[in-house]
């Protein structure tokens, strides 16, 4: 994997640049699609290729080698070679999955973490190291090292050794990781997540420590997790100030359009969210113009195109009052379309954040557009 930067912002900490993998290159500041079973729920590859424009996915640790399982994925030649993309993939390493299970009786521990499975309720022990050669059987192009996501609130006490923990994981991961070698002919990297909670020295001492691992790209964990935004946009300008400038940082699982877009100011390259998804199934439907319950009762009949400012083919050809109709039913097709649209609005908002780094004019471009995608219609 390679980055190379391209161009920087001259009022804002915003950068523009390309990861070049050798399932193909993405083009930065970036959103990633999440698969979590290796499907982006409700869009097909050849929509999430000339709709969405995405450039790179991401699929999960947990649920992938829970089911299907590895043998399958391995004998289909990975996860590409499972679902059929050729571009990019980025697979998280189970570490958030395991934190959303809290309360269900999974036990961390140095060693690891033993839980429960979702769906059948088996017992399995994720470990530092088991981690990573899942990973390397799931064949993505950027791997996560294994961490403890903690949760909002989080006393200071049980913040640090949580990270001290992850940082212990982290070399574990690492030295598992440069002992073996890629399942398949792509090459892989592995990028080390930042933790520490929302305390500003946890956080710089992670982002050092991360740092000096030296691998080919980083990630800050850990927050968007009930915060207030203020603090997460504080904590990860402190973070990218600290990471190295030529490689990619990466937010994970941020956020609103906003988010984004003040992330990427903060010198943010990566992101990646189930909202645009998510919330598509349940009516919240992101425009140029704002943000829109497609439910509710004004959009009854509203014939004008989902967003017209959008070039993707479904945000112009299907009507705000037909989504709404299809969505109020639970038709199908209502989940497709709008998990489409979002995700088409998600790219097409990235896109044109790098297009104004590229130009120099990002920060006002941003502050325009902000205004907008604020407003609740
Ligand atoms: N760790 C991992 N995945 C994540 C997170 C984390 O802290 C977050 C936090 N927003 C989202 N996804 N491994």
């Amino acid at each position: 994997m390679k980055f190379h930067l391209e161009a920087f912002d001259p009022s804002t900490k915003a950068r523009a640049g390309r990861i070049e993998t050798d399932h193909g290159t993405i083009q930065t500041p970036i959103f990633m699609p999440v698969g979590t079973a290796g499907s982006v729920k409700a869009v097909h590859q050849r929509e999430l290729k000339d709709d969405v424009k995405a450039q790179i996915i991401l699929g999960n640790t947990y649920h992938l080698y829970l089911r299907p399982g590895l043998d399958i994925i391995q004998k289909a030649g990975g996860l590409h070679g499972f679902n059929g993309w050729d571009r990019p993939i980025l697979t998280d390493s189970g570490g958030y999955q395991v934190y959303s299970l809290a309360g269900t009786g999974r036990k961390i521990n140095e060693s690891g973490v033993a839980f429960k499975s979702h769906i059948d309720g088996s017992v399995h022990t994720f470990t530092p190291e088991r981690v990573m050669d899942i990973q390397r059987v799931i064949g993505a192009d950027i791997i996560m090292a294994f961490d403890e996501c903690t949760p909002y609130p989080c006393d200071y006490g049980y913040a640090r050794s949580s990270m001290e923990m992850t940082h212990r994981w982290l070399e574990r991961c690492c030295v598992r990781f440069d002992s073996t070698d890629s399942v398949y002919t792509h090459r892989q990297a592995l990028f080390p997540i930042v933790q520490g909670s929302v305390y500003k020295d946890l956080r710089r001492q992670s982002a050092e420590t991360i740092a000096s691992f030296e691998r080919e790209g980083n990630a800050i964990g850990g927050l968007s997790v009930g915060e207030p935004a203020e603090i997460m946009y504080e904590l990860t300008e402190d973070v990218c100030d600290i990471l190295p400038k030529d490689k990619p940082r990466y937010l994970m699982g941020v956020g609103t359009p906003a988010n984004l877009l003040e992330c990427i100011a903060l010198g943010v390259d990566m992101f990646d969210c189930v909202m645009p998804t998510r919330n598509a199934r349940n009516g919240m439907i992101f425009t140029t113009e704002g943000t829109i319950n497609i439910r509710n009762e004004k959009w009854k009949d509203d014939l004008s195109p989902i967003d017209k400012n959008l070039g993707g083919y479904v945000s112009t050809f299907y009507s705000k009052a037909y989504l709404r109709h299809l969505i109020r039913s639970d038709e199908m097709l209502g989940a497709q379309i709008a998990s489409v649209h979002n995700l088409t609005f998600y790219l097409w908002l990235v896109g044109q954040a790098r297009e104004q780094i590229v130009a120099g004019n990002f920060l006002s471009w941003k502050k325009g557009i902000e205004k907008k995608l604020m407003q609740r219609l």
